[in-house]
């Protein structure tokens, strides 16, 4: 390993030793780095990799709020403004019990070069909250994310820090936001994607990340001459991106046969099409937060406490959070003659399932999900671009844009990954492809 990456990679560890998800991102993305930095010196004389690894900013609050009973509750509330080299931080907020500032620090890093790859002008960002929404009424939601936007609404603004939704914010909880921002700021300005489109936001986006990631998962087939048509698909979540990459998949020829959530994962031999997967988003603004409800409907098998990957399927989409493929479900999925796996979460695979997963690049494609799952940021830079222009495009305009986005990044990780790594390698390939704007824009900005 170069030199320079591992006095970095050690810093670091020593440095922020508790934060185990932020140093495994970190980690993959500067040992990615090692040829750039054999090649290229000038990252080194300015610093950009100690740089790079340090948020510019990062705000934490107190969110006080009221539940129906009249109880006062706190939770933590927090946004990480990553990068800003090329444009405003950008990034959604996740609800979630699990929420610490490791977890935020590691999808905010993801984002920056997630972001770069897009190949639209936005920086890195991520917020959210420790805040469970599982079982909360529509009261105790809005009253949430209005006390959430009362502390962050000074620290973003179009041009500054554009979030938009994650785990457990979709369309509802982006409604509270935006209502409350616009009413403390007094502007309607496009400060949040992921918009309803009556009040400004982009047809697709609800779809654009589950259609990114077949889209990404297409072109990594079109490499080896192959397709999507009667392929056996497994997808892991039942949310937004599960949803997205569900619909896609099926209507390109494929068969999706899993979904997964807390309680366990569902196998529908049959195929998981039309009426079903218009059930998911019932199922998820249900609250419930569990699959069980969607094998009892359709007289589908369930595995309780099971993830999917131990079905045999030609290709897998985790969609569902961090690190939930490991090491046994890697060897798994290749044992079954897996072709493919697209990461549709964001760094769905532990370093273990990774390194199995290249080791067998003859066996499987694999695609980190700050490549494959960039359409959802890509379509929210669209959104962006729209709201400046005060104008809307069709769905038809939108999805061409997608789909070329997706293109651009799947070929850019390609060409990164045959100039500093091996060819194929996606991982190598995007962790470079997006860093290389970002430094250097950082070097031509100065020492910021
Ligand atoms: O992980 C992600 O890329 C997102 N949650 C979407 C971020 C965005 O700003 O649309």
């Amino acid at each position: 390993m170069n030199a320079y990456v591992k006095r970095v990679a050690e810093n670091l560890q020593s440095k922020y030793p508790w934060e185990k998800e932020f140093l495994q991102a970190a980690t993959e993305v500067l040992e990615s780095l090692s040829p750039v930095m054999d090649k290229e010196p000038k990252y080194e004389k300015y610093g950009i990799l100690e740089r790079i690894v340090e948020p510019e900013r990062i705000i934490i609050f107190r969110v006080p709020w009221k539940d129906d009973k009249g109880n006062h509750n706190v939770n933590i509330g927090f946004r990480v403004q990553f990068n800003s080299a090329i444009g405003p931080y950008k990034g959604g907020i996740r609800f979630h019990p699990s929420v610490n500032l490791s977890i935020l620090k590691f999808l905010g890093f993801e984002q920056i070069f997630k972001n770069s790859l897009t190949g639209l002008p936005m920086g890195g960002g991520k917020g959210g909250s420790d805040f469970d929404p599982r079982g909360k009424s529509d009261n105790e939601i809005m009253s949430f994310c209005q006390s959430f936007m009362t502390e962050l609404f000074r620290h973003i603004g179009n041009d500054t820090d554009v979030p938009a939704g994650d785990i457990g914010v979709g369309a509802r909880e982006i409604g509270y936001l935006f209502g409350q921002y616009k009413r403390l700021a007094n502007e309607f300005t496009g400060v949040l994607t992921g918009k309803n489109v009556k009040w400004g936001g982009s047809l697709i986006r609800p779809e654009a990340t589950g259609f990114g990631v077949v889209y990404f998962t297409q072109e990594m087939l079109k490499t080896k001459g192959d397709s999507l048509k009667n392929k056996t698909v497994a997808i892991s979540g039942f949310g937004n991106v599960a949803w997205g990459a569900a619909t896609k998949a099926t209507e390109l020829g494929a068969k999706v046969v899993t979904i997964s959530g807390p309680d366990g994962y569902v196998y529908d031999k049959d195929g998981i099409a039309g009426e079903k997967i218009d059930y998911m988003l019932e199922m998820r603004s249900s609250g419930r937060d569990k699959v069980q409800d969607y094998a009892d409907k359709f007289g589908a098998e369930f595995h309780a406490g099971k993830r999917p990957w131990e079905v045999k399927v030609d290709i897998a989409l985790p969609c569902a959070t961090q690190n939930e493929v490991n090491g046994d479900d890697a060897r798994n999925l290749i044992k079954n003659g897996c072709i493919c796996m697209t990461e549709g979460s964001n760094m769905s695979s532990t370093p273990e399932a990774i390194e199995a997963f290249l080791n067998n690049a003859e066996k499987i494609m694999f695609s980190p999900g700050k490549a494959s799952n960039a359409g959802g940021v890509a379509t929210s830079g669209l959104e962006m671009s729209q709201n400046s222009m005060r104008y809307s495009w069709t769905e038809e305009e939108v999805d061409a844009k997608l789909q070329q986005i997706m293109k651009n990044i799947h070929k850019a990780c390609l060409d990164a990954s045959e100039k500093y790594s091996k060819k194929g390698n996606y991982v190598d390939g995007a962790n470079i492809a997006g860093f290389l704007k970002v430094a250097d824009s950082m070097i031509e900005q100065g020492l910021v």
